[in-house]
């Protein structure tokens, strides 16, 4: 499955916190030309249900928890996203959940392309199809 978990560079920590950071087409494997991120969501809630065509991405979580859930249509696995410093790159033609396991946990994600709703593959029956010929 296309997916590599990094730990982001984090300046050690000291009695002032710390500084974490990553730099495009050095850290991770693309230029990034968006960032987003997903705040105010309470306990429970369950988002994503989509992969993309072409779309690569890294999702961090500098607040909380939350449980990602990849399917490439032939395996499943699941990471949890519960430190700064942890990082998820995944690739195009994955199946991502997500899922909140602490109220107003952060996802931030740095994405490789702009938005664009026609990269999205929004009907599970339709991914598996298009697995099964080549994303
Ligand atoms: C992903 C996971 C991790 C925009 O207008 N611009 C944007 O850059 C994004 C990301 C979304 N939107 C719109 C599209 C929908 O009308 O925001 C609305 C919510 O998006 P969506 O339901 O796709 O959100 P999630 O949390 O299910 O998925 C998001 C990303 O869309 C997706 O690419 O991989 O986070």
């Amino acid at each position: 499955m296309d997916y590599n978990k990094i730990d982001i560079k984090t300046i050690p920590t000291n009695e002032m916190g710390s500084l974490s950071f990553f730099e495009g087409e050095s850290d991770i494997p693309f230029q990034i030309k968006r960032i987003y991120f997903i705040h105010g969501v309470p306990k429970g809630t369950q988002r994503g249900g989509h992969a993309h065509k072409q779309l690569q991405q890294i999702l961090f979580c500098p607040f909380g928890k939350i449980e990602i859930l990849l399917d490439n249509g032939k395996k499943k696995e699941s990471f949890f996203l519960d430190e700064p410093n942890k990082g998820l790159i995944i690739g195009n033609g994955i199946w991502r959940e997500m899922i909140w396991h602490n109220s107003n946990s952060v996802l931030c994600v740095a994405a490789s392309e702009y938005y664009d709703e026609s990269d999205y593959i929004r009907n599970y029956d339709d991914f598996l199809k298009m697995v099964k010929v080549g994303i």
